[in-house]
């Protein structure tokens, strides 16, 4: 559910927050989580119960080497020692969910308590987690999420639709409602960009949006190199490119290097999902007027509570539970183990010196 005092999403065009929170409906099947690890299985949670001490809590991201993914699992790592257990963060140099099995495997024989997965591919590391969880581990997914029924909770950053059509409308904006447009995503099987694309491109089809026109989706694989190579390829393949959406962080910052020493650097707009960090230079340069994002520490953070709560049998992942989340307050699970971080943040030169992530 939303959180009031979460940072309002700032809308470029002044439209009034319409965040829905999910809300119906049942959560996926937990059963298998049943085992002697002692993780709840749905609907037996003990909301009472306490935190156990001395978890073992693994966060998997979808690559180590993301400046984002370092944060985010720092602030998981946190959560997990706050809570006196222990985390850990492991995983591949590169997006792939082939890798991630590997990991998954290595966990599930060192009988971690927990496993917090930004899956690179759903069904890919389906079989793995669902593995894990009959062994008796928790599994939470957080900023990627795989197969419903492949884990407990998801943690998602902000509400993919709403990330989705916000940065169809930053664009539209930034472009003066006119002209060719390009999406510079991850990797083709990320879970969390597929869905933002899923919204984009329905936001497209509303009548304010007729002349924008989507004409190819990239994909940079939250490689650096590679995002650079593609953006700069979209502008030779597409000289009446007007705008470009990066739904991330990796994508955005090659793709603003590369406009901001090239003949395009204002002229053709770039937004996007960015930390303030990585992207202060392109807005002070003109590059960048606007993008957005969550705090990727808060995301960790909050997906550590879940895990801890989940694998100390607070929790099972059904929907209408709480659990306390440490400094960020009460969460509530939402429809198919969903909960929700809050809504992002819209950075812009008024604003980005303000924060330091
Ligand atoms: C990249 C990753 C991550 C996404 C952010 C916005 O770091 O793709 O999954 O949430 O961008």
């Amino acid at each position: 559910m939303f959180r009031s005092n979460r940072l309002l999403w700032t809308l470029s065009a002044g439209l009034a927050l319409t965040l829905v929170a999910g809300c119906g409906g049942t959560t996926k099947g937990s059963d298998e989580a049943a085992g002697d690890g002692g993780t709840a299985t749905q609907g037996t949670a003990n909301p009472d119960a306490p935190i156990k001490e001395g978890l073992k809590i693994a966060f998997l991201p979808k690559e180590i080497d993301n400046p984002y993914e370092v944060m985010v699992d720092k602030g998981g790592v946190d959560a997990v020692s706050e809570l006196k257990g222990e985390g850990k963060e492991v995983g591949p140099s590169d997006a792939s969910a082939s890798s991630q099995v590997s990991y998954i495997n290595t966990l599930i024989q060192q009988r971690q308590d927990a496993i917090v997965i930004a899956a690179n591919d759903p069904n890919a590391v389906a079989p793995a987690l669902k593995d894990a969880m009959s062994k008796g581990i928790a599994v939470v997914t957080y900023d990627s999420d795989a197969a419903v029924d492949a884990r407990q909770i998801f943690v998602n950053q902000a509400d993919s639709e709403e990330i989705g059509r916000s940065q169809v409308r930053m664009v539209s904006e930034q472009i003066g409602g006119s002209g060719e447009i390009a999406i510079l995503s991850a990797t083709p099987n990320a879970t969390n960009q597929n869905t933002w694309i899923k919204f984009m491109e329905d936001e497209l089809k509303k009548p304010e949006y007729a002349n924008v026109k989507l004409v190819k989706i990239a994909y940079g694989d939250d490689d650096d190199q590679k995002s650079f190579q593609e953006a700069q390829a979209l502008l030779q393949t597409y000289p009446n490119l007007k705008g470009i959406i990066a739904p991330t962080t990796v994508g955005i910052s090659a793709a603003a290097r590369y406009l901001s020493s090239s003949p395009y650097k204002g002229k053709v707009k770039l937004t996007g999902l960015g930390t303030p960090n990585q992207m202060r230079e392109f807005v002070k340069d003109g590059t960048v007027t606007a993008f957005a994002l969550w705090n990727p520490t808060e995301l960790g953070y909050l997906a550590g509570y879940a895990a801890a709560s989940l694998a100390s049998g607070k929790i099972s992942g059904k929907e209408g539970e709480k659990f306390e989340a440490g400094k960020l307050g009460e969460y509530t699970i939402g429809k198919d183990g969903e909960i929700i971080l809050g809504p992002p943040t819209e950075f812009n030169a008024d604003n980005i010196d303000d924060f330091d992530f």
